[in-house]
């Protein structure tokens, strides 16, 4: 129920808000869209979106544009702290409000939102402990340079530390258009390269699509186990057919995320307070509970799992829900 009276410019429809995209392809990206248009649209703001489409230059010229074009607020999705924080500068210059998703914006007025991605690490590395029984060698997927990949990577970091009959025996990874297939032709190599591997750590989607099909292609199911991170219908059936390596994840619902990225903006716009550090908790999803409940799509998904909704982040006092 809402609580307050819609502010004038959201009523007249004259908020404007840029939304900068450093990647956008990919099941998470598009679910992660779909969520911020679908909030934008309930809240009645303009979103303008722009990505880089992996390529951070244009990423940063997307920002500068959007900085010059004078929205009410910005949000900066993923990104290299490097590539992005000039343009950011400028925009707390000219007190563009500013949310930053995923990527450090190197100053204290932006709010960041993050996935809890210490805790994505930890959900699945329990699974992965107590499945392996806390030995085995371990193919990990990685690219440094990503937030929330670099935060994942400091917990397995510490994982390993605590377990050391846990062993890391490769470490590949790409991010690009295809990271999935790159993803497979690396995985593929790695396991031949090791055999008596038990694991891929795999905390990204992609790289965990990309595992699965070269665990597959080996006709390794039953010795790989993969341990991944994200969620969506495609993941899923992924995850769910027979014979399937991918045993577990850590998800957030994408769509929720964007949801709250674009209601932290426009709470700002309407000078409302938000808190600066904005965090979305995931949940630890297996294949037994999935198919043990039937469940084929995330819109299932989430309702057997309503932690995966947060109407309590960044809520928006004029709205509905
Ligand atoms: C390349 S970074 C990919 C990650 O960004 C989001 O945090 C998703 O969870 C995804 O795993």
């Amino acid at each position: 129920t809402p609580t307050a009276a819609v502010p004038a410019k959201f009523a007249s429809g004259d908020v404007r808000i840029s939304l900068v995209r450093q990647l956008s392809s990919g099941d998470y990206f598009e679910q992660w869209l779909a969520g911020a248009q679908a909030e934008a649209k309930a809240l009645n703001v303009k979103l303008e979106i722009s990505s880089g489409d992996g390529n951070n230059d244009k990423q940063a010229l997307n920002l500068e544009q959007a900085v010059t074009a004078k929205p009410d607020a910005i949000i900066v999705d993923h990104g290299f702290a490097q590539t992005v924080q000039p343009a950011i500068k400028k925009a707390v210059a000219a007190k563009i409000p500013l949310v930053a998703f995923d990527v450090d914006p190197g100053t204290a007025e932006a709010v960041t939102l993050t996935q809890d991605d210490h805790q994505i690490a930890k959900q699945v590395l329990g699974a992965l402990k107590a499945d392996t029984g806390g030995s085995g060698g371990v193919v990990y997927v990685y690219v440094a340079g990503f937030a929330p990949l670099d935060r994942r990577n400091e917990t397995w970091e510490q994982f390993k530390k605590d377990n050391p009959g846990i062993k890391q025996v490769a470490q590949i990874g790409v991010v690009n258009g295809s990271t999935a297939s790159a993803v497979a032709d690396q995985a593929k190599a790695a396991l031949q390269a090791h055999p008596g591997v038990k694991a891929i750590l795999a905390p990204y989607d992609e790289f965990a699509k990309g595992a699965a099909l070269a665990v597959k292609e080996l006709g390794l199911a039953d010795k790989v186990k993969i341990y991944g991170a994200d969620m969506s219908t495609a993941d899923i059936g992924v995850m769910t057919e027979p014979n399937s390596p991918w045993v577990a994840t850590s998800a957030t619902d994408p769509a929720n995320v964007g949801r709250v990225a674009v209601r932290a903006a426009a709470l700002l716009v309407a000078g409302e307070q938000v808190d600066r550090a904005l965090t979305v908790p995931p949940s630890l999803i297996n294949q037994k509970g999935l198919r043990d409940a039937g469940i084929s799509s995330v819109e299932q998904l989430t309702g057997a799992f309503p932690g995966l909704t947060t109407p309590d982040v960044a809520r928006v006092p004029w709205a509905a829900s």
